[in-house]
């Protein structure tokens, strides 16, 4: 069968490449389990040189693969090269860290018992991955994966295919053996089928059903689950902070950045009753500056949707908030014409009611909700079944942890929002997902210890 990618701008096929099928899937997994037992034995010195050429050979042909990245996604031209370069950080991360927390560690060595730790590959895993940011979500699992001596099935989101198969030409050129790595082309269906092959983990990015699904599909197997889903991100913007239209530019970015499609966007913000009205102000001109259109062009801020289905999602959204009560102050429609844009939006006088409030939007629509005090602000951050990150803008540090203590998430944000970084751990709690990656805890997601307890005689 073939898939036919869709360029989300134009709506024309951009590229038709062959699917998996249940045989082919079947064939390259064997494969894979053979390469794995020699890639465990290479060191992991060589290993990592291989991942840091890997990085060598993306920045090279960044303007190639970020354009491809835009044809296929629809991503912003200029956001594509940031996300290739930015997720460069995942490899220096590994460089600088992976031998010190892959090497064995010796506990005690006093006394007639020596007891270390090593920390030996899974074995073949499964990293069934998304399309909103394939450069950063696939690095925190294949690239980890691979170094700490694992294979990797690395099943692409069938809206970033292209991309995915680019990464492996580029992983195969630096030097990953051909049985150590293989892409796994297709929808959900290519999905399924690596579930039941058997693998020693799995390792997912995408939607919390679908995540929901695959944890309770393979919870018999006992491999490890690693989940990365979706979120309601809220943000809250306190009274004390001096530069409003600072605080409106910055959580505008962090709500429309790949035209809202990240799963750590600001989702839903409040604001203290003091500074709603100024707020909103500097926050709907920043809104308008925005260039929509051809994500080819550099400045083009606001590019397509990559689904053609979300713009009926967030139509309804923005149905359900008016029916409610709800203010379009900006935006509120899909764009006539060719591609699956929607005009960026701005909703005011939301409530919980709203799904706009409560379920992950994923596009470039924001509810804006005034609050009287923190206490409200809390509440209303902590009303949700996600916890991927929560954020506080405020001049004052100590009323910032207060609030940020009180989150339920695997990330809190002080004056910053919509950031990943390779030093601390990526996890989301309740629907968010299960497991880290990134940070210590991401090398370590990928091994399993072993216990030694070694006597002489
Ligand atoms: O997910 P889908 P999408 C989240 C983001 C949003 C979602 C968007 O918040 O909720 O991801 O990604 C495959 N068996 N995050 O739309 O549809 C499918 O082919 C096995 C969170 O891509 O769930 C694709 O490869 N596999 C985040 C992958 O699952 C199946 C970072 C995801 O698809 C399958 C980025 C099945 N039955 C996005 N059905 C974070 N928290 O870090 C589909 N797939």
């Amino acid at each position: 069968m073939n898939l036919n990618i869709i360029n989300p701008a134009t709506e024309e096929v951009y590229a038709s490449v062959l699917t998996d099928t249940p045989e082919s899937v079947k064939h390259k997994v064997a494969k894979l389990r053979e390469g794995q037992r020699k890639w465990k034995k290479v060191p992991i010195e060589e290993r990592l040189a291989i991942i840091s050429l890997f990085g060598e050979l993306v920045h090279a042909q960044i303007d190639e693969l970020a354009f491809i990245l835009t044809s296929e996604m629809g991503k912003p031209i200029t956001q594509a090269v940031n996300e290739i370069k930015g997720s460069h950080n995942r490899i220096s991360h590994l460089e600088q860290n992976a031998v010190k927390w892959l090497s064995q560690e010796v506990i005690n060595s006093q006394g007639s018992t020596l007891e270390k730790i090593t920390f030996e590959p899974l074995g073949v895993i499964a990293n069934i991955s998304a399309w909103n940011y394939p450069y950063n979500v696939g690095y925190n699992v294949f690239l980890y994966a691979l170094v700490a001596g694992n294979a990797v099935c690395y099943k692409p989101s069938e809206y970033a295919t292209i991309t995915g198969i680019q990464m492996k030409k580029l992983l195969y050129e630096a030097g990953v053996p051909n049985d150590v790595f293989d892409c796994f082309i297709g929808d959900g269906r290519v999905g399924e089928w690596l579930l039941d092959s058997e693998l020693d983990g799995y390792f997912f990015t995408g939607s919390y059903n679908t995540g929901k699904h695959i944890a309770s599909r393979i919870a018999h197997t006992l491999v490890p689950v690693q989940l990365e889903l979706g979120g309601k991100d809220p943000l809250y913007i306190v009274d004390d902070i001096s530069d409003v239209e600072w605080a409106a530019k910055s959580a505008a970015e962090g709500a429309f950045y790949n035209t809202g499609q990240s799963c750590c966007a600001v989702e839903r913000i409040y604001v203290h009753e003091n500074i709603y009205d100024q707020f909103i102000q500097a926050f709907v001109q920043e809104v308008h500056n925005y260039k929509t259109g051809d994500p080819l062009e550099k400045d083009t801020f606001i590019g397509p949707l990559a689904r053609k289905e979300q713009i009926q999602w967030l139509s309804q959204q923005v149905e359900n908030a008016l029916d409610k009560g709800g203010r379009v102050l900006t935006g509120g429609k899909p764009v006539s014409g060719k591609g699956y844009y929607f005009q960026p939006t701005v909703i005011t006088d939301v409530s919980h009611r709203m799904s706009v409030m409560r379920e992950e939007t994923f596009g470039p629509v924001i509810g804006i909700q005034k609050v009287k005090n923190d206490r409200e602000a809390i509440l209303l951050m902590q009303d949700t079944e996600y916890g991927l990150t929560a954020g506080v803008y405020t001049a004052d540090e100590k009323r910032a942890i207060k609030i940020l203590e009180e989150m339920d998430t695997g990330t809190v944000y002080w004056n910053c929002c919509d950031r990943v970084s390779a030093d601390v751990p990526w996890t989301g709690r309740k629907n968010s997902g299960r497991g880290s990656t990134l940070s210590y805890m991401g090398i370590r997601a990928f091994v399993q210890p072993k216990a030694y307890h070694l006597r002489k005689i």
